[in-house]
C-alpha cells in the first residue's frame, strides 16, 4: 500500500505531482486556511506533511495523528513547530534553508529604502491627486540609504547578505548584534562590525530586524528599545511577527520617536494592528519577503525533496537534504 501524505497550503502542481510519483497526495488547490482540527481530521492516516507558517504542528495535533514520521515546512522558519514535541515522539522536521537567502535579503533591503524614502506614502498622495495641489522643496523628503549606518540584529545568513548588500553597495557602515559575534573572516567578508544591543540601538540610521523567533526574542524590539532610537531612525522587520511589539511600534511611529517602519511580518498576522495601519510611516507588506517565482518554487522542491527522502524514497533515501532534528533519522524508522 502506498503511503499517504498531505500538502496543507496550495503549491506548484508539477512539483505536488512529483510527490505524487511516490505518495497518495492530498493537497489543497483552493488554499483554503484550515484551523487546527481541521488540520487534524486531513492528517488521519498520513505519514507525512508539507506544512507551512499558518500550520500550528503542537503536541496536542502530533498525539492526535500518532502516525505522523515527517513534517517538512516550507521556510526557513519553523516556529510554527513545535520542534522538541516532534523530536520526542520520533518525527522528523525540515526547513528550507539557503534558497531563500539572497531573495529575502533583496526584499529586506528594497523594505528598508521604501521605508527610508517613503515610497508608498508618496504613492498614495500621488493616486489621490494630491500632487497637482502642492510640489513643495520638502515634499516627501525622507532619509539617505547610502553612507548611513546600517544596524542588524540578528547575523544568519540573512543578516550577513543584507550587510554586504548595505556595505559594498550603498557604502554603509554596518554594525550587528547577535547571540555570539561572527568569526573575524565572516565580518570580513561582509565588513560589519559587533557592537551590543544598547549601541546598536543608538546608532543605527536604519535598524533591520532579521533574528528567529523564539521566547527569547519576543519582543526583542519594544517600547524600551524604540525609546533608545534616534528619532529620524527607520525599523524594517522581515524577520517574524513578536519580535517587534507592533503595538509600541505604533505609539513610537505616532509619537515621533523614530521616523518610519517598514514590516513584512506581524504580531497574529494575517491580522495586523489597526493602530499600525492607521499609521502613514509604515510601509506594510503581506509576508512576501521570499516571494519571488524561482525562489518560491526552490523553497517548494527543497520541501517535496525533504518528504521524499524522509519517507525512505528517492536517491537520497532517508537522507533528506535540511533536517531540523537530525537525530530522529538515527533512530530506527519504517520506510513508508
Ligand atoms: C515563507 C518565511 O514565505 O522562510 C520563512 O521563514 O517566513 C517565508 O519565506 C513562509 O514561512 C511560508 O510558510
Amino acid at each position: 500500500m502506498r503511503a499517504s501524505v498531505l500538502v496543507t497550503r496550495a503549491s506548484f502542481p508539477d512539483i505536488v505531482d512529483r510527490l505524487r510519483a511516490n505518495f497518495d497526495v492530498t493537497d489543497n488547490p483552493e488554499d483554503t486556511i484550515w484551523t487546527q482540527p481541521e488540520l487534524i481530521a486531513r492528517l488521519q492516516g498520513k505519514v507525512g506533511a508539507m506544512t507551512a507558517g499558518s500550520d500550528r504542528i503542537d503536541a496536542t495535533l502530533l498525539d492526535a495523528c500518532p502516525q505522523l514520521k515527517a513534517v517538512c515546512n516550507i521556510g526557513v522558519g519553523y516556529n510554527n513547530v513545535d520542534v522538541e514535541a516532534c523530536t520526542a515522539r520520533g518525527v522528523l522536521v525540515t526547513n528550507t534553508p539557503d534558497v531563500l537567502t539572497d531573495t529575502t535579503a533583496d526584499f529586506g533591503f528594497a523594505l528598508m529604502m521604501a521605508t527610508a524614502r517613503r515610497i508608498t506614502e508618496s504613492e498614495h498622495f500621488l493616486r489621490a491627486g494630491e500632487w497637482t495641489k502642492t510640489g513643495r522643496y520638502d515634499m516627501f523628503v525622507g532619509s539617505d540609504v547610502h553612507g548611513s549606518t546600517l544596524g542588524i540584529l540578528g547575523m544568519g545568513r540573512i543578516g550577513q547578505a543584507i550587510a554586504r548588500r548595505g556595505a559594498f553597495g550603498f557604502g554603509m557602515r554596518v554594525i550587528y548584534h547577535n547571540r555570539s559575534q561572527l568569526a573575524p573572516d565572516v565580518e570580513e567578508g561582509c565588513r560589519a562590525r559587533y557592537v551590543d544591543k544598547e549601541t546598536l540601538l543608538r546608532e543605527s540610521d536604519h535598524l533591520i530586524v532579521v533574528v528567529p523567533y523564539s521566547a527569547s526574542s519576543n519582543h526583542a524590539i519594544g517600547t524600551a528599545e524604540l525609546k533608545q532610537m534616534k528619532s529620524s531612525a527607520t525599523l524594517t522587520n522581515i524577520a517574524r511577527g513578536g519580535v517587534v511589539d507592533d503595538a509600541a511600534l505604533a505609539v513610537a511611529l505616532n509619537e515621533g520617536s523614530i521616523a518610519a517602519a517598514g514590516l513584512d511580518v506581524f504580531e497574529g498576522e494575517p491580522v495586523v494592528c489597526p493602530a499600525l495601519l492607521a499609521q502613514k510611516n509604515v510601509v506594510l507588506t503581506p509576508h512576501i519577503g521570499s516571494a519571488s517565482v524561482s525562489t518560491r518554487r526552490a523553497m517548494a522542491a527543497l520541501c517535496a525533496d525533504n518528504l521524499i527522502a524522509a519517507l525512505g524514497h528517492g536517491a537520497s533515501a532517508g537522507k533528506p537534504p535540511t533536517p531540523v532534528n537530525p537525530q530522529v533519522l538515527t533512530r530506527p524508522t519504517a520506510t513508508a
